[in-house]
């Protein structure tokens, strides 16, 4: 089972997406999501220039002895460009080592613990009106777990909530630079408990709330959140505040009982890993194409089940279905899987590019018996959407000064 080609792709069907496909002497082949949102070049030139010619005439079913090669056998370990490389490797593995056993990768991983997975849904608004009626359509299609997100009155755009009225890139115009955008945790904090009193008043106990702080607070700042949020009972308060000194969630666990959860940009169990020994948050966010791949995502969720945290993958739209359908079989098996972001997949170009066949009943995915991953990728699709080069924006306090993120 000899690894005979590595292609790379990197295609736009709205947004940008770093693709591998590993073909092997036998003909069969498994696919791979690398994509780093605003950096994905970066991450062809790893896997094309770095990455490729290590990996031809080597057994396939080496998956852990490769993801050795490449994590400790090159000197730089970790980081974003190399662990988004590395996972696309591990993903396209597993989907061949699937189709060669003919069992889905889920049960290469020790097969279900659970018959579907619990999704949470987006609703996002220009306010907090806006916001609730979108919440309220969510709860007719069956969702039982619903991120609220609202614009700050006061503030010109606000991160995630441009719902139907501009795509990504219209937002950054003909000449792509990143865009900019101010932050207020005054103003925040005036809309952020209005949301979610009028929210759970108006969806009721049985749903679970949850919200995403894009890591604008400090520590403090996200105690004082987390009491005030309290009576509304949250699923999850997802990146309060940003965790590279990771004593600093002490400050927010001494202060509040809401759930935390992080992890969305985290590349190995070493970002988490104090985190989650001292309990100091309830759910680990890490994904596969940025946490090395289902070989990666596993060690993380060993590890945090060992310490009482759940595992809630990230699920933002500049993760491609293939990382979703890793994500499915991992969510699958994991005996402390919480819940999974899902933001759907109705772009009409994606859908051309990766062919899958999730479905969604009852806030609810399943996926088919199908081995491997699942998913595959039309390579000539991929050629109809060429790279567009776009940015994620910056933030910025009212005065000028560079913000978190
Ligand atoms: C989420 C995220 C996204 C990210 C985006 C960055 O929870 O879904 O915070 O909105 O910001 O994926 O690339
Ligand atoms: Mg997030």
């Amino acid at each position: 089972m000899n690894i005979k080609q590595v292609k790379v792709f990197v295609s736009s069907p709205g947004r940008n997406f770093v693709t591998v496909k590993i073909i092997t002497e036998s003909g069969i082949y498994g696919v791979g999501d690398a994509t780093l949102n605003g950096r994905e070049m970066a991450v062809a030139a790893m896997l094309e220039e770095h990455i490729a010619p290590c990996l031809i005439g080597r057994n396939a079913h080496d998956i852990e002895d490769i993801w050795q090669y490449l994590y400790k056998g090159v000197y730089w370990r970790r980081g974003p460009v190399n662990m988004a490389a590395i996972a696309a490797i591990d993903m396209a593995l597993w989907d061949i080592k699937g189709k060669v056993a003919n069992l889905p990768v889920y049960q290469l991983l020790g097969g279900k613990s659970r018959k579907g997975v619990n999704l949470y849904a987006h609703a996002s608004g220009e306010d907090v009106d806006s916001t609730l009626e979108k919440a309220q359509e969510l709860v007719k299609k069956g969702f039982k777990a619903i991120r609220l997100q609202s614009a700050i009155p006061g503030l010109s755009v606000t991160y995630g909530v441009l719902g139907d009225k501009k795509d990504y890139f219209e937002l950054q115009g003909s000449r792509p630079l990143p865009p900019e955008e101010t932050w207020s945790t005054a103003k925040y904090f005036d809309m952020v408990e209005n949301l979610f009193a009028k929210g759970r008043e108006l969806l009721g106990n049985d749903i679970h709330l949850l919200h995403d702080v894009h890591s604008r607070l400090t520590p403090i700042e996200s105690a004082r959140l987390g009491k005030l949020l309290e009576p509304y009972n949250l699923l999850f308060l997802e990146d309060a505040s940003i965790a590279e000194n990771q004593n600093s969630y002490d400050v927010i666990r001494q202060h509040t009982t809401t759930p935390l959860a992080i992890g969305e940009t985290y590349n190995t169990l070493w970002d988490c890993k104090n985190l989650i020994e001292e309990q100091r948050v309830d759910y680990i966010r890490a994904a596969a194409t940025h946490a090395g791949g289902i070989t990666g995502m596993r060690r993380i969720g060993d590890f945090a089940n060992v310490h009482n945290v759940k595992t809630a993958p990230h699920g933002a739209p500049d993760l491609s279905p293939i990382c979703f359908a890793a994500h499915m079989h991992l969510n699958l098996h994991a005996p402390n899987f919480g819940i999974q972001e899902f933001v759907g997949f109705d772009n009409a170009g994606l859908n051309t590019l990766f062919s899958h066949d999730f479905t969604v009943e009852n806030g609810m995915a399943f996926i088919p018996d199908k081995p491997g991953l699942g998913v595959d990728f039309n390579e000539e699709a991929a050629s109809k959407y060429p790279y567009k080069r776009s940015y994620l924006p910056v933030s910025r306090l009212e005065d000028g000064t560079v913000w978190n993120w």
